[in-house]
């Protein structure tokens, strides 16, 4: 018997926060792992891995209220799950921007997922500085009748992308997103700085791999 799948939405039993937890709990683990694995093979294959590490978290109920009353949408579980793409949110922090556009090919290319929309800040950064390579994806959770298709957020940034980020987050909620322009302008430049260290690790890191290839000729 094949079940059938579901978007979250369709769901008929979300009707508490409770079950809204318990099924994005589900595809924070169900994307852990395809992660997990992504980089246990790229370790086996080629003795390198792409991944510092992960972060996952599910966005806490004032943030997603919030979230919704700016897009002026009542607080509803239906909402909820139709409006806020990151109530899942996996933050994947890589060595190198080289590695961030591998890994998200690699996830994009799983079966299972969907990708529903792509954000890439590390191309096109946003005004603040903020760079970081953004998808939003469904995968499908498995329960007892059904297949519910549920929405996870993974950002993927390099080590260089989050140190910058998780400070810049810390000043924008110290002052209420309206931190005086003198740190804005620092943030920016230090954003820029950020983007050339990380051209330049890449270049190294390039430079150290052609540098094995050719002393193994
Ligand atoms: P928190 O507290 O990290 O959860 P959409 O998701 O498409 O409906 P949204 O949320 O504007 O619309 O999408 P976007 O731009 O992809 O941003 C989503 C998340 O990216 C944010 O979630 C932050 O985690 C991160 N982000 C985006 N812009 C910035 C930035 O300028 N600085 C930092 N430090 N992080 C940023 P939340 O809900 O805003 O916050």
């Amino acid at each position: 018997m094949t079940m059938k799948s579901l978007p979250l939405r369709y769901f008929k039993e979300i009707d508490n926060w409770d079950t809204v937890i318990f099924i994005y709990n589900a595809a924070l683990k169900e994307i852990g792992t395809k992660i997990d694995i992504l980089n246990d093979e790229f370790q086996h294959r080629h003795r390198y891995n792409p991944i510092e590490h992960v972060k996952s978290r599910l966005k806490k109920f004032e943030s997603i209220e919030k979230k919704l009353e700016k897009h002026g949408y009542k607080t509803t579980i239906v909402n909820m799950v139709k409006y806020v793409n990151d109530i899942a949110g996996v933050r994947v922090i890589c060595s190198f921007t080289s590695d961030i556009y591998r890994l998200a090919d690699m996830i994009a290319s799983q079966n299972d997922l969907q990708v529903l929309s792509v954000k890439d800040y590390i191309k096109s950064p946003k005004e603040s500085g903020y760079r970081s390579y953004h998808m939003i994806v469904t995968v499908p959770i498995f329960l007892s009748d059904c297949v519910i298709d549920t929405k996870v957020e993974i950002q993927i940034r390099t080590v260089a992308q989050d140190f910058w980020a998780t400070l810049e987050h810390k000043i924008y909620y110290k002052f209420e997103g309206n931190a005086p322009e003198y740190i804005s302008r620092e943030l920016r430049e230090c954003a820029e700085m950020v983007g050339h260290l990380d051209e330049r690790m890449l270049y190294l890191n390039e430079a150290i791999a052609e540098s094995k290839e050719e002393d193994m000729i």
